[in-house]
């Protein structure tokens, strides 16, 4: 049997009693397995196929699945060590029931009671407050049947207007700008595409530590003669080997694109005919560039004159190219308009829709794809379907056997959630898959918010920090204990495959979502037996829509190793390059190849405004937050994984030498960067790759190592996404080590 050595069980607190790991903990992988497993990576975007190795109930290890086309048996740090979390002890193996006596704060409770207990307290707040006070938010790491049969539960269940999900916090902009100038929100091209492209231009993405893979495409289209530009604010990794770098200030994209755009217009670098032929509203977008001089683009974007004008002569004269881009221009209060302006240089290039000629937003969570399509989006039904429309509820309304009037209408995006919580409009809450309290920006009000609620369920695996706050916690299931698809960046429907059973009493996701659903008396909709019946609803539901999935089975994924979507009947191959002559378009019906009814593509006018909260005297600086390579969002699972910790223990105040100088600030120094939000006290970590008047922290950790405490809820008007990359701080060194390094210091 696969033998589990706990010791030596030397544990660190790294945050208090709940945080801890222990870092022994090793997993005898020389074990001969019982099964392999072909799967794919439970982390991000990417969706590394890898194969898991199985014994007795355990997932011991893994080995390279090198027949994957995407990537080829290459893994980055997080993906060869994600079995590591199955055996840890945090697991959540039984329901917990808030207990103030009990340690911790919690007591455990048997199954049944736990479901019992959710569903009185869903009667008896929707009886006394209305169906909408009762909100879900779900996550795009679930499989697609997961999303597909959360958005289900909560409008034919609970019949409650109000679910949203993390992609809200994501993809929401590019998905956004997607809609508004391809009519379909997807990575137009295969990432085979990227290695044929004369240029890559990567866009706000820290390529090499967060879509690992796809830097090897990269350094293909390099070694192909490829010429790389990068836009960002940091020499990450992937800048310090790209051919130009524009260094650009937080939030000043739309203007660097406009500027791009006038170049390329003045110096005719651009495709009359495609544009002529196949776009609409390019006139407006030209006028509006016309402003954007290269000294004018200079002065807002902090970029040299020179630097702009090598970016729109290397891009505007390519005869092939890819952008790529991803949250760095995404997460913005103008994140919608940041990639309108990206994809209106793609759309005057002309280069979209042939080989080695692309554009691609980089998704981030397991399914961000995946998860954005089927109904668990505030404004969504499955298929990509708009809940306004008439039609569109008919379809979904027929599929699910109910009267399209009692489907409820839209409901508001996750951080409103939260408002409506502090309005005393939303009383209770069920979350799954979801840390809103350490993701979500100026987070102390998420917690005050979720002690708020009259009653709030939360499903995980582990007791992440948001369900600390819970009434009732349900334990979950692990990616390896299902089955399911899940869609890449790529737009690539791929399968999750299942290794092992859920320990003790956690279980499968949706069978607790059904137990609710009967607990409440209303089981109608909610009795699949497995998530294969979920996925064959899923591809009817889906049939006609943008997203269409009916020519998808798990056999053809296995087949195929994956089907790109839209893929409309059995016989259909999928779809990898949207947009080419001939390509399944249910929209245009062969008017054109872009998904709106003339098919053609739209320019849609992207005026830059400066972000939300600007510098000034007593801020002076400007914050933007993000990733490391070894660790994933809100750090409930890599914070669990030994070896992940040991390389990159915590969060550090990424800062310039010349600004750590003229602050006094040593590298190793604690230092406080403060807003008007809060602040945070880490150590500063001293770098000659960022722009002297901006610091970076990653955002992987809770409580007083949160960066969430100072970054602002200002969002998007049209996408809601948080503007995470941007706001004014002030920085100081400070002499007195934050509680929680005291709490370190070893006991004498
Ligand atoms: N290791 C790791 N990988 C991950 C994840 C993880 O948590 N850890 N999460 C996954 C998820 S959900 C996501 S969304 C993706 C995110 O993937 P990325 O978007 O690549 O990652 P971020 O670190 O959020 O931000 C990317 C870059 O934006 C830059 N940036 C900041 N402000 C601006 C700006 O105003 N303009 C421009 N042009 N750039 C700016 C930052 O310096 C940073 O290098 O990663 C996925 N992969
Ligand atoms: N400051 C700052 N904040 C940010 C960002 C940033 O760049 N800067 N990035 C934002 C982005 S892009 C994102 S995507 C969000 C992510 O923010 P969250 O979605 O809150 O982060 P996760 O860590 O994915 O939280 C998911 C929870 O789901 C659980 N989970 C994972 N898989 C499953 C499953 O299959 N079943 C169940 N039941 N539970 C599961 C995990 O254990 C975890 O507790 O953070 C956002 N917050
Ligand atoms: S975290 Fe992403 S890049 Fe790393 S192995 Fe997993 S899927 Fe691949
Ligand atoms: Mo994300």
């Amino acid at each position: 049997m696969a033998t589990l050595s706990a010791a030596p069980r030397e544990t660190i607190d790294l945050f208090g009693p709940h945080l801890s790991y222990p870092t022994g903990l090793r997993l005898d992988t020389s074990e001969a397995p019982d099964r392999v497993v072909k799967t794919h990576c439970c982390f991000c975007g990417q969706q590394c196929g890898i194969q898991l190795k199985v014994k007795d109930n355990a997932v011991i290890g893994f080995e390279p699945w090198e027949e994957f086309p995407f990537n080829r048996g290459m893994l980055c740090p997080k993906g060869v060590r994600r079995y590591l979390q199955g055996a840890h002890p945090d697991r959540l193996l039984t329901a917990l029931e808030r207990d103030a006596a009990s340690p911790g704060g919690f007591r455990p409770l048997g199954y049944e009671a736990a479901i019992a207990r959710v569903a009185a307290e869903i009667d008896r707040i929707q009886a006394a407050h209305g169906a909408d006070a009762f909100a879900v938010l779900s996550g795009a790491s679930l499989t697609t049947e997961k999303t597909y049969l959360m958005g289900k539960f909560a409008r034919m269940c609970l019949r409650t207007a109000n679910i949203d999900y993390n992609g809200r916090l994501c993809m929401v902009s590019a998905g956004a700008a997607n809609k508004k100038t391809f009519g379909i929100d997807r990575s137009a091209n295969p990432w085979s595409d990227i290695p044929q492209a004369e240029v890559v231009l990567i866009a706000g993405s820290n390529v090499a530590e967060c879509s690992p893979i796809t830097t090897n495409y990269v350094w293909q289209a390099r070694e192909n003669g490829a010429k790389v530009i990068v836009v960002d604010p940091r020499i990450t990794p992937i800048a310090r080997t790209c051919d130009l770098f524009l260094p650009v200030k937080p939030g000043r994209d739309a203007a660097l694109f406009n500027g791009i755009l006038h170049l390329m217009i003045e110096h005719d670098w651009i495709d009359r005919a495609f544009i002529e032929q196949y776009t609409v509203g390019f006139e407006q977008v030209a006028q509006y560039a016309k402003q954007w001089t290269p000294r004018h683009t200079a002065e807002v974007t902090g970029i040299t004159e020179r630097a702009i004008q090598e970016a729109a002569e290397l891009w505007g004269r390519a005869q092939s190219s890819f952008l790529l881009h991803a949250r760095g221009i995404e997460h913005h209060s103008h994140g919608v308009q940041n990639v309108l302006s990206a994809i209106n240089i793609v759309l005057a290039s002309g280069r979209i829709g042939r080989e080695g000629c692309g554009y691609g937003t980089i998704t981030g969570q397991a399914n961000g794809q995946g998860g954005r399509e089927h109904g668990q989006k505030c404004d969504q039904l499955p298929g990509w379907r708009d809940i306004d429309n008439p039609e569109h509820r008919a379809h979904i309304a027929a599929i699910w056997g109910m009267s399209p009037d009692d489907l409820p209408g839209k409901g508001v995006d996750a951080y409103e959630i939260f408002r409506k919580i502090d309005r005393g409009e939303i009383r209770g809450l069920l979350s799954i898959c979801f840390n809103p309290k350490v993701s979500l920006p100026d987070n102390d009000f998420i917690g005050r918010m979720l002690d708020k609620l009259d009653f709030y369920v939360a499903i995980d695996f582990f007791l992440n920090e948001s369900a600390r706050h819970a009434n009732i916690v349900l334990p979950g299931s692990l990616q390896e204990e299902d089955e399911g698809v899940v869609t890449s960046a790529e737009g690539r429907v791929i399968k999750i495959n299942k290794c092992v059973d859920s320990p003790g009493e956690a279980r499968q996701d949706w069978r607790i979502i059904q137990d609710v659903a009967q607990a409440l008396g209303r089981s109608r909709g909610f009795t699949f037996e497995s998530p294969r019946e979920i996925f064959d609803e899923l591809r009817r539901a889906s049939a006609g829509g943008v997203a269409d999935y009916s020519g998808i089975t798990y056999e053809k994924v296995e087949r195929q190793m994956g089907v790109f979507w839209p893929c409309p009947d059995e016989e259909h191959p999928g779809t990898p390059r949207l947009f080419e002559a001939g390509s399944y378009n249910p929209v245009a019906k062969g008017a054109g190849p872009f998904y709106f009814a003339d098919g053609k593509a739209r320019f849609n006018p992207a005026p830059y405004a400066p972000p939300a909260e600007d510098v000034d005297a007593d801020y002076p600086l400007m914050l933007t937050t993000g990733r490391v390579i070894s660790h994933f969002l809100s750090g409930t699972q890599t914070r669990r994984i030994g070896p992940l910790v040991d390389q990159y223990p915590e969060p550090r105040i990424e800062l310039h030498p010349q600004l750590a100088s003229q602050l006094g600030i040593h590298d190793g120094d604690w230092a406080t960067v403060e807003s008007r939000r809060g602040s945070c006290t880490l150590r500063a970590q001293v770098v000659q790759t960022i722009r002297p008047d901006t610091v970076f922290v990653p955002y992987h950790w809770a409580g007083a190592k949160s960066i969430n405490q100072v970054t602002i809820a200002a969002q998007d008007p049209i996408s809601k996404i948080p503007e995470y990359k941007v706001c004014a701080v002030r920085l100081r060194r400070t002499d007195a080590p934050p509680q929680y390094a005291q709490e370190l210091e070893p006991q004498q």
